[in-house]
Protein backbone atom coordinates (compact mmCIF):
# COMPACT_ATOMS: atom_id res chain seq x y z
CA UNK A 1 0.00 0.00 0.00
CA UNK A 2 0.96 3.72 -0.26
CA UNK A 3 4.31 5.04 -2.30
CA UNK A 4 5.40 0.99 -2.36
CA UNK A 5 2.17 0.52 -4.38
CA UNK A 6 2.97 3.43 -6.69
CA UNK A 7 6.69 2.09 -7.51
CA UNK A 8 5.31 -1.72 -7.27
CA UNK A 9 3.46 -0.39 -10.35
CA UNK A 10 5.99 1.14 -12.44
CA UNK A 11 8.27 -2.11 -11.56
CA UNK A 12 5.15 -4.03 -12.89
CA UNK A 13 4.97 -2.33 -15.83
CA UNK A 14 8.55 -2.29 -16.70
CA UNK A 15 8.95 -6.00 -15.71
CA UNK A 16 5.46 -7.38 -17.89
CA UNK A 17 4.11 -4.17 -19.84
CA UNK A 18 3.27 -5.59 -23.47
CA UNK A 19 4.99 -2.81 -26.16
CA UNK A 20 1.96 -0.47 -27.46
CA UNK A 21 1.96 2.05 -30.08
CA UNK A 22 -0.75 4.92 -28.47
CA UNK A 23 -2.69 7.80 -29.70
CA UNK A 24 0.37 10.36 -29.63
CA UNK A 25 2.60 8.12 -31.21
CA UNK A 26 5.39 8.05 -28.42
CA UNK A 27 4.49 4.54 -28.01
CA UNK A 28 4.10 2.88 -24.29
CA UNK A 29 4.57 0.10 -21.99
CA UNK A 30 0.96 -0.76 -21.14
CA UNK A 31 -0.69 -3.46 -18.55
CA UNK A 32 -4.96 -3.52 -18.57
CA UNK A 33 -6.17 -3.49 -14.90
CA UNK A 34 -4.32 -2.97 -11.57
CA UNK A 35 -5.48 -1.32 -8.35
CA UNK A 36 -3.74 0.58 -5.68
CA UNK A 37 -4.72 1.60 -1.92
CA UNK A 38 -3.59 4.64 0.21
CA UNK A 39 -4.42 4.60 3.64
CA UNK A 40 -5.20 8.34 4.32
CA UNK A 41 -5.01 8.04 8.19
CA UNK A 42 -1.56 7.06 7.63
CA UNK A 43 -0.38 10.45 5.65
CA UNK A 44 -1.30 12.44 3.16
CA UNK A 45 -0.37 10.26 -0.23
CA UNK A 46 2.15 13.57 -2.09
CA UNK A 47 4.91 11.22 -3.17
CA UNK A 48 8.24 11.71 -2.25
CA UNK A 49 10.04 9.66 -4.36
CA UNK A 50 10.35 13.02 -6.39
CA UNK A 51 8.37 16.36 -6.07
CA UNK A 52 4.70 16.32 -6.53
CA UNK A 53 3.62 20.19 -6.91
CA UNK A 54 1.04 19.99 -4.33
CA UNK A 55 -0.08 23.37 -5.57
CA UNK A 56 -0.43 22.63 -9.08
CA UNK A 57 -2.89 20.01 -8.17
CA UNK A 58 -4.80 21.91 -5.50
CA UNK A 59 -5.50 24.72 -8.17
CA UNK A 60 -6.79 21.79 -10.75
CA UNK A 61 -9.23 20.53 -8.42
CA UNK A 62 -10.83 23.86 -7.00
CA UNK A 63 -10.68 24.32 -10.93
CA UNK A 64 -13.14 21.30 -11.40
CA UNK A 65 -15.06 22.14 -8.04
CA UNK A 66 -16.17 25.41 -9.14
CA UNK A 67 -17.22 23.92 -12.56
CA UNK A 68 -14.67 25.32 -14.72
CA UNK A 69 -13.20 24.40 -17.83
CA UNK A 70 -11.55 27.54 -19.15
CA UNK A 71 -7.43 27.52 -18.44
CA UNK A 72 -7.77 31.36 -18.13
CA UNK A 73 -8.71 30.04 -14.46
CA UNK A 74 -5.32 27.91 -14.03
CA UNK A 75 -3.36 30.40 -15.85
CA UNK A 76 -4.18 33.06 -13.33
CA UNK A 77 -2.87 30.08 -11.12
CA UNK A 78 0.09 29.97 -12.72
CA UNK A 79 -0.91 26.54 -13.39
CA UNK A 80 0.43 25.73 -16.73
CA UNK A 81 -1.03 21.85 -17.01
CA UNK A 82 -3.64 21.95 -19.44
CA UNK A 83 -2.00 24.35 -22.37
CA UNK A 84 -1.14 22.21 -24.51
CA UNK A 85 -4.64 20.55 -25.05
CA UNK A 86 -5.81 24.60 -25.22
CA UNK A 87 -3.91 25.64 -27.54
CA UNK A 88 -4.17 22.43 -30.16
CA UNK A 89 -7.77 23.89 -30.70
CA UNK A 90 -6.26 27.41 -31.12
CA UNK A 91 -3.60 26.53 -33.55
CA UNK A 92 -5.74 23.87 -35.77
CA UNK A 93 -8.94 26.82 -36.13
CA UNK A 94 -9.14 28.61 -38.65
CA UNK A 95 -8.16 32.13 -36.97
CA UNK A 96 -4.67 30.92 -36.17
CA UNK A 97 -2.20 32.41 -38.86
CA UNK A 98 1.41 31.68 -37.45
CA UNK A 99 3.79 29.37 -38.22
CA UNK A 100 2.95 25.09 -38.95
CA UNK A 101 2.37 24.25 -35.25
CA UNK A 102 1.12 20.90 -36.27
CA UNK A 103 2.11 17.99 -34.55
CA UNK A 104 4.10 19.96 -32.05
CA UNK A 105 4.26 18.02 -29.00
CA UNK A 106 6.23 15.66 -30.86
CA UNK A 107 8.59 18.13 -32.98
CA UNK A 108 9.47 20.65 -30.04
CA UNK A 109 10.89 17.41 -28.36
CA UNK A 110 13.33 16.90 -32.00
CA UNK A 111 13.55 19.83 -33.41
CA UNK A 112 15.39 23.28 -30.97
CA UNK A 113 14.52 25.34 -34.01
CA UNK A 114 10.81 24.71 -33.65
CA UNK A 115 11.11 24.69 -30.25
CA UNK A 116 11.86 27.96 -30.26
CA UNK A 117 9.00 28.87 -32.56
CA UNK A 118 6.63 26.72 -30.34
CA UNK A 119 7.81 28.80 -27.21
CA UNK A 120 7.07 31.68 -28.34
CA UNK A 121 3.48 30.71 -29.83
CA UNK A 122 2.75 29.27 -26.45
CA UNK A 123 3.69 32.53 -24.46
CA UNK A 124 1.37 34.68 -27.03
CA UNK A 125 -1.22 32.26 -26.58
CA UNK A 126 -0.98 32.59 -22.65
CA UNK A 127 -1.45 36.29 -22.63
CA UNK A 128 -4.13 36.61 -25.15
CA UNK A 129 -6.09 33.60 -22.91
CA UNK A 130 -5.31 36.08 -19.59
CA UNK A 131 -5.95 39.87 -20.88
CA UNK A 132 -8.76 39.21 -23.94
CA UNK A 133 -12.13 38.23 -22.97
CA UNK A 134 -13.57 36.90 -26.19
CA UNK A 135 -9.93 34.78 -27.28
CA UNK A 136 -10.51 33.41 -23.53
CA UNK A 137 -13.70 32.33 -24.00
CA UNK A 138 -13.29 30.80 -27.44
CA UNK A 139 -9.93 29.25 -27.20
CA UNK A 140 -9.24 28.98 -23.51
CA UNK A 141 -12.63 26.52 -22.55
CA UNK A 142 -11.72 23.13 -22.83
CA UNK A 143 -15.37 21.88 -23.81
CA UNK A 144 -17.31 19.53 -21.61
CA UNK A 145 -14.62 18.70 -19.30
CA UNK A 146 -14.84 17.22 -15.65
CA UNK A 147 -15.83 20.33 -13.96
CA UNK A 148 -18.73 20.41 -16.29
CA UNK A 149 -20.02 17.70 -15.73
CA UNK A 150 -19.35 17.18 -12.17
CA UNK A 151 -21.38 20.19 -11.75
CA UNK A 152 -23.64 20.93 -14.70
CA UNK A 153 -24.31 17.56 -16.76
CA UNK A 154 -27.03 18.00 -19.28
CA UNK A 155 -30.06 16.08 -19.58
CA UNK A 156 -31.93 15.11 -22.77
CA UNK A 157 -34.39 17.21 -21.05
CA UNK A 158 -32.08 20.27 -20.68
CA UNK A 159 -32.35 20.58 -17.21
CA UNK A 160 -28.98 20.31 -15.07
CA UNK A 161 -27.58 17.81 -12.65
CA UNK A 162 -24.93 18.78 -9.84
CA UNK A 163 -23.27 15.44 -9.21
CA UNK A 164 -21.14 16.90 -6.37
CA UNK A 165 -23.71 18.34 -4.47
CA UNK A 166 -26.06 15.34 -4.87
CA UNK A 167 -22.95 12.74 -3.99
CA UNK A 168 -22.73 15.30 -0.75
CA UNK A 169 -26.18 15.38 0.09
CA UNK A 170 -26.36 11.36 -0.67
CA UNK A 171 -23.54 11.01 1.70
CA UNK A 172 -24.90 12.99 4.65
CA UNK A 173 -28.64 11.64 4.36
CA UNK A 174 -28.12 7.78 3.55
CA UNK A 175 -24.36 7.18 4.18
CA UNK A 176 -24.71 3.33 4.14
CA UNK A 177 -25.88 3.75 0.12
CA UNK A 178 -24.21 2.17 -2.36
CA UNK A 179 -24.65 4.77 -5.15
CA UNK A 180 -22.86 7.46 -4.48
CA UNK A 181 -20.94 7.84 -7.42
CA UNK A 182 -20.02 10.68 -9.68
CA UNK A 183 -19.29 10.51 -13.35
CA UNK A 184 -17.30 12.43 -15.85
CA UNK A 185 -17.96 10.05 -18.44
CA UNK A 186 -21.01 11.30 -20.57
CA UNK A 187 -20.90 9.73 -24.17
CA UNK A 188 -22.78 12.18 -25.67
CA UNK A 189 -20.64 15.00 -24.16
CA UNK A 190 -17.02 12.99 -25.73
CA UNK A 191 -16.49 14.37 -29.29
CA UNK A 192 -16.90 17.77 -27.50
CA UNK A 193 -13.88 17.50 -25.09
CA UNK A 194 -10.34 18.52 -25.75
CA UNK A 195 -9.57 15.27 -24.23
CA UNK A 196 -11.92 12.57 -22.74
CA UNK A 197 -11.60 12.23 -19.49
CA UNK A 198 -8.80 10.04 -17.77
CA UNK A 199 -10.31 10.07 -14.62
CA UNK A 200 -13.70 8.27 -15.71
CA UNK A 201 -16.01 7.57 -12.26
CA UNK A 202 -15.31 7.57 -8.34
CA UNK A 203 -17.86 6.60 -5.63
CA UNK A 204 -17.51 7.00 -1.98
CA UNK A 205 -18.15 4.80 0.81
CA UNK A 206 -19.23 5.30 4.56
CA UNK A 207 -18.38 2.58 7.04
CA UNK A 208 -17.43 3.45 10.90
CA UNK A 209 -17.24 7.11 10.66
CA UNK A 210 -14.49 7.15 7.52
CA UNK A 211 -15.34 7.96 4.22
CA UNK A 212 -13.45 6.34 1.75
CA UNK A 213 -13.42 7.06 -2.67
CA UNK A 214 -12.17 4.99 -5.19
CA UNK A 215 -11.36 6.34 -8.74
CA UNK A 216 -11.64 4.19 -12.22
CA UNK A 217 -9.19 5.34 -14.61
CA UNK A 218 -9.71 4.26 -17.63
CA UNK A 219 -5.93 5.75 -18.69
CA UNK A 220 -2.87 6.31 -16.84
CA UNK A 221 0.26 7.96 -17.48
CA UNK A 222 1.98 6.77 -14.56
CA UNK A 223 4.40 9.14 -14.39
CA UNK A 224 3.55 12.39 -15.19
CA UNK A 225 -0.67 12.15 -14.52
CA UNK A 226 -0.96 9.80 -11.73
CA UNK A 227 0.93 11.74 -8.92
CA UNK A 228 -0.96 14.37 -9.71
CA UNK A 229 -4.46 11.78 -9.75
CA UNK A 230 -3.68 10.10 -6.29
CA UNK A 231 -3.09 13.45 -5.04
CA UNK A 232 -6.37 15.17 -6.13
CA UNK A 233 -8.51 12.04 -4.99
CA UNK A 234 -7.06 12.18 -1.93
CA UNK A 235 -7.51 15.99 -1.51
CA UNK A 236 -10.92 15.68 -2.69
CA UNK A 237 -11.30 12.68 0.09
CA UNK A 238 -10.65 15.23 2.82
CA UNK A 239 -12.57 17.77 1.64
CA UNK A 240 -15.84 16.02 1.12
CA UNK A 241 -15.06 14.08 4.54
CA UNK A 242 -14.81 17.40 6.15
CA UNK A 243 -18.22 18.44 4.75
CA UNK A 244 -19.55 15.37 5.86
CA UNK A 245 -18.10 15.63 9.47
CA UNK A 246 -16.57 12.16 8.75
CA UNK A 247 -12.67 10.88 9.20
CA UNK A 248 -11.02 9.96 6.28
CA UNK A 249 -10.64 6.49 5.10
CA UNK A 250 -8.54 5.05 2.07
CA UNK A 251 -8.14 5.94 -1.43
CA UNK A 252 -8.53 3.13 -3.82
CA UNK A 253 -7.17 3.67 -6.99
CA UNK A 254 -8.49 1.34 -9.97
CA UNK A 255 -7.01 1.28 -13.78
CA UNK A 256 -7.79 0.92 -16.88
CA UNK A 257 -4.86 1.28 -19.35
CA UNK A 258 -1.54 1.80 -17.13
CA UNK A 259 1.12 2.83 -19.10
CA UNK A 260 4.56 4.08 -19.22
CA UNK A 261 5.98 6.43 -21.75
CA UNK A 262 8.74 5.34 -23.75
CA UNK A 263 10.31 8.85 -23.38
CA UNK A 264 9.59 8.33 -19.65
CA UNK A 265 11.84 5.12 -18.87
CA UNK A 266 15.00 7.10 -17.66
CA UNK A 267 13.16 8.71 -15.38
CA UNK A 268 11.06 6.00 -13.72
CA UNK A 269 14.04 4.48 -13.32
CA UNK A 270 16.28 6.92 -11.19
CA UNK A 271 12.58 7.23 -9.41
CA UNK A 272 12.71 3.28 -8.41
CA UNK A 273 16.14 4.04 -7.33
CA UNK A 274 15.04 6.37 -4.43
CA UNK A 275 14.27 5.55 -0.51
CA UNK A 276 10.66 6.68 0.19
CA UNK A 277 10.89 9.21 3.01
CA UNK A 278 8.08 10.15 5.34
CA UNK A 279 4.67 10.98 4.33
CA UNK A 280 3.35 14.82 4.92
CA UNK A 281 0.30 15.41 6.65
CA UNK A 282 -2.87 18.20 5.03
CA UNK A 283 -4.45 20.74 6.86
CA UNK A 284 -7.73 22.16 5.29
CA UNK A 285 -8.96 25.87 6.93
CA UNK A 286 -11.69 24.23 8.95
CA UNK A 287 -13.22 27.86 9.49
CA UNK A 288 -15.18 27.99 5.62
CA UNK A 289 -19.16 27.31 5.90
CA UNK A 290 -19.07 25.28 2.69
CA UNK A 291 -16.19 23.14 0.13
CA UNK A 292 -17.58 25.27 -2.07
CA UNK A 293 -15.50 28.49 -1.05
CA UNK A 294 -12.53 26.76 -0.62
CA UNK A 295 -9.30 29.07 -1.79
CA UNK A 296 -5.47 27.61 -2.42
CA UNK A 297 -4.80 29.15 0.48
CA UNK A 298 -6.84 27.05 2.80
CA UNK A 299 -4.77 24.09 2.27
CA UNK A 300 -1.38 23.55 3.68
CA UNK A 301 1.16 20.56 3.30
CA UNK A 302 3.01 19.72 6.86
CA UNK A 303 6.40 17.89 6.48
CA UNK A 304 6.89 17.03 2.50
CA UNK A 305 10.25 16.71 2.51
CA UNK A 306 10.98 14.87 -1.12
CA UNK A 307 13.56 13.79 -3.65
CA UNK A 308 14.04 16.16 -6.03
CA UNK A 309 11.79 16.99 -9.18
CA UNK A 310 12.65 14.75 -12.44
CA UNK A 311 11.35 16.34 -15.53
CA UNK A 312 10.11 14.85 -18.31
CA UNK A 313 7.80 15.83 -21.90
CA UNK A 314 4.23 15.32 -21.56
CA UNK A 315 2.48 13.19 -25.06
CA UNK A 316 -0.05 15.65 -26.69
N1 LIG B 1 -1.62 13.93 -21.23
C1 LIG B 1 -0.72 12.96 -20.97
N2 LIG B 1 -0.09 12.34 -21.96
N3 LIG B 1 -0.38 12.62 -19.71
C2 LIG B 1 -0.93 13.26 -18.65
O1 LIG B 1 -0.62 12.92 -17.49
C3 LIG B 1 -1.89 14.29 -18.88
N4 LIG B 1 -2.41 14.99 -17.85
C4 LIG B 1 -3.18 16.03 -18.07
C5 LIG B 1 -3.61 16.40 -19.41
N5 LIG B 1 -3.08 15.58 -20.45
C6 LIG B 1 -2.19 14.60 -20.20
C7 LIG B 1 -3.60 16.90 -16.93
N6 LIG B 1 -2.74 16.68 -15.76
C8 LIG B 1 1.38 17.41 -15.75
C9 LIG B 1 0.78 16.74 -14.70
C10 LIG B 1 -0.59 16.51 -14.71
C11 LIG B 1 -1.36 16.93 -15.80
C12 LIG B 1 -0.74 17.58 -16.86
C13 LIG B 1 0.63 17.82 -16.83
C14 LIG B 1 2.85 17.73 -15.73
O2 LIG B 1 3.42 18.11 -16.74
N7 LIG B 1 3.53 17.61 -14.59
C15 LIG B 1 4.95 17.95 -14.41
C16 LIG B 1 5.14 19.33 -13.81
C17 LIG B 1 4.45 20.40 -14.55
C18 LIG B 1 4.78 21.79 -14.05
O3 LIG B 1 5.55 21.96 -13.09
O4 LIG B 1 4.23 22.73 -14.67
C19 LIG B 1 5.56 16.98 -13.41
O5 LIG B 1 6.79 16.83 -13.45
O6 LIG B 1 4.84 16.44 -12.57
P1 LIG C 1 -5.86 9.07 -24.19
O1 LIG C 1 -7.08 9.94 -24.20
O2 LIG C 1 -5.43 8.69 -25.58
O3 LIG C 1 -6.00 7.92 -23.26
O4 LIG C 1 -4.66 9.98 -23.66
C1 LIG C 1 -4.68 10.58 -22.42
C2 LIG C 1 -3.33 10.52 -21.76
O5 LIG C 1 -3.32 11.38 -20.63
C3 LIG C 1 -2.97 9.15 -21.23
O6 LIG C 1 -1.54 8.99 -21.29
C4 LIG C 1 -3.40 9.24 -19.75
C5 LIG C 1 -3.05 10.66 -19.43
N1 LIG C 1 -3.74 11.30 -18.30
C6 LIG C 1 -3.52 10.87 -17.00
O7 LIG C 1 -2.78 9.92 -16.75
N2 LIG C 1 -4.15 11.52 -15.99
C7 LIG C 1 -4.95 12.59 -16.19
O8 LIG C 1 -5.49 13.16 -15.23
C8 LIG C 1 -5.18 13.04 -17.52
C9 LIG C 1 -6.06 14.19 -17.80
C10 LIG C 1 -4.55 12.37 -18.54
Amino acid sequence: TGEQAYLDLCTHILNTGTKKEDRTNTGTYSVFGHQMRFDLQQGFPLLTTKKVPFRLVASELLWFIKGDTNIRYLLQNNNNIWNEWAFKKWIESAEYHGPDMNDFGNRSQTDEHFKKQYDHQMEIFKKKILEDDAFATKFGDLGSVYGKQWRDWRTSRNETIDQLKDVIHSIQTKPDSRRHIVSAWNPEDIPTMALPPCHTLFQFYVAEGKLSCQLYQRSADVFLGVPFNIASYALLTHIIAHECDLEVGEFVHTFGDAHIYSNHIEQVKTQLGRDIRTMPKLQINKEKESIFDLELSDFEIIGYNPHPTIKAPIAV
